[in-house]
């Protein structure tokens, strides 16, 4: 039982656990009739990842769900955040649904269930069913409909065992990466596609939440990656940067989502006449009551203008700063400041931190299967103590799921960047618990009450 005597005790029911996507860690992404993805196309194109890496294998977790459940079970995790592959569910992305991806999810959700683990599903990380992509993908308004349709096969099905359920993973990233800079799949590089492919994702958004007030009974949400945006010097051009830069990827789905409208920024200093009008009904079916959102939270960007295409601003390196191996800056604070700034904006809707963790180098399992990664832990600490000060601070902080459970496919970098709280070696598929897993472990034990402990 916690005392009062530590600062950390986090609120009752605050809820821990740890985030994964299914393309990240599945692998066997054609099994029992599954149709493919654009991940799966994307990654089989020569030269769009790092070391040709693909999501066949990655954690081989679509054979292991069982034993990654004990694994999560031997943690203390109290919830789990993964993600649904839709051609798993509907090989073409509509019509036909394939009963044995249904069974898969529905036997990973009881067994979550059965080890008093709560699922937190989400319906959309990023591998978009390739026959859809065929039809024009995120660039077709009939997806809208698609998406509705394939969420109500898995609210009928699941809906009751999954309580918490999420429509988009990170919209800004599946535009900015997919559609505008062509990191990402499906490699669009285009200035004119972006804005229509981020306004389907958001009527798409909205038509899933409709669909679920019909069918579900609990609570559904949108997730978002939000950086708070500092300027870089105190010159009007980059608080002018700021404003371009915070629009563009902070304001522009939760603005959609719950305020009704996108921030004027985007036609009027970014996109000009690349950003379409859109009718009054499209506003009216993106603006659905959520019952939370969900925040990921890596990192900051100091930000100054330059003639980057189209949004003419970019982050500067900090001397001073600490970065981790994916080049982000290590900032605390920057977590408190925008959790402020969500209550502030859209009236302190109940959120919870859906990803928040760091890629380092880790040393070689150690002797004993020890692995000391004290830069991880020192990560996790610091914005765990953020969160519990922006919930002193009036923040309705509902639960916090580390990213990620296991090291896992980082997208286009391939297996290069590790993640997870638990090692993952690629060649026997062990499992090992890092140092910072087993400090996780802990202040979930003491429900945050260990966590100004002094790191191992
Ligand atoms: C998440 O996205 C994804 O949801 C998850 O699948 C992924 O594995 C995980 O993060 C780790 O990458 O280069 O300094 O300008 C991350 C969203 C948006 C965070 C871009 C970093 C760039 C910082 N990212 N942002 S910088």
């Amino acid at each position: 039982m916690p005392t009062s005597q530590s600062p950390f005790v986090f609120p009752e029911g605050f809820l821990w656990g740890a985030a994964t996507a299914a393309h990240q860690i599945e692998g066997s992404p054609l099994a029992d009739g599954a149709g493919p993805s654009i991940w799966t196309r994307f990654a089989h194109t020569p030269g769009m990842t790092v070391n040709g890496d693909t999501g066949d294998v990655a954690c081989d977790h679509y054979h292991r769900w069982k034993s990654d459940v004990a694994l999560m079970k031997s943690l203390g995790l109290k919830a789990y955040r993964f993600s649904v592959s839709w051609s798993r569910i509907l090989p073409e992305g509509t019509g036909r649904v394939n009963q044995a991806g249904v069974d898969f999810y529905s036997r990973l959700v009881d067994e979550l269930l059965a080890n008093d683990i709560e699922p937190l599903l989400t319906l959309y990380h990023w591998d978009l069913p390739a026959a859809l992509d065929d039809r024009g993908g995120w660039l077709n308004r009939d997806i809208a409909d698609w998406f509705a349709e394939y969420g109500s096969v898995l609210y009928r099905a699941l809906d009751g065992r999954v309580k918490k359920w999420v429509t988009l993973n990170e919209p800004w990233v599946v535009t900015d990466g997919g559609y505008l800079h062509g990191a990402l799949a499906p490699g669009h590089k285009s200035k004119y596609e972006t804005p229509i492919a981020t306004h389907n994702l958001m009527r798409a958004h909205g038509a899933a939440v409709k669909a679920y007030r019909e069918i579900g009974k609990h609570e559904i949400g949108l997730v978002v990656n939000i950086e708070p945006k500092y300027p870089a010097s105190d010159s009007p051009e980059d608080a002018a940067a700021v404003k371009r830069a915070h629009a563009y990827m902070n304001e522009q789905y939760l603005d959609a989502a719950l305020l009704g409208r996108y921030p004027p920024e985007l036609k009027n200093e970014i996109f000009g006449d690349a950003w379409p009008e859109w009718a009054d009904a499209d506003y009216a079916l993106i603006k659905q009551k959520l019952d939370f959102i969900g925040i990921n939270y890596y990192t900051r960007s100091v930000t100054q203008a330059n003639d980057s295409y189209p949004l003419k601003a970019g982050a500067v390196r900090q001397p001073l700063g600490t970065y981790t191996e994916t080049g982000w800056e290590v900032f605390p604070q920057g977590l408190i400041d925008l959790l402020v700034w969500s209550k502030d904006r859209y009236g302190n809707v109940p959120t919870y931190i859906t990803e928040n963790g760091a890629a380092f180098f880790d040393p070689p399992v150690a002797e004993g299967g020890r692995i000391r990664d004290p830069l991880r832990m020192d990560y996790l600490q610091k914005h765990l103590k953020a969160i519990r000060s922006a919930i002193d601070q009036g923040c309705d902080i509902r639960g916090y799921m580390v990213w990620s459970l296991l090291d896992n496919l980082e997208w286009s970098l391939g297996y290069s960047k590790r993640f997870g709280i638990v090692h993952v070696n690629y060649g026997t598929q062990e499992r090992t618990p890092k140092d910072s897993a087993k400090y996780y472990s802990r202040v979930i034990a003491t429900h945050g009450e260990s966590l100004g402990d002094a790191l191992p």
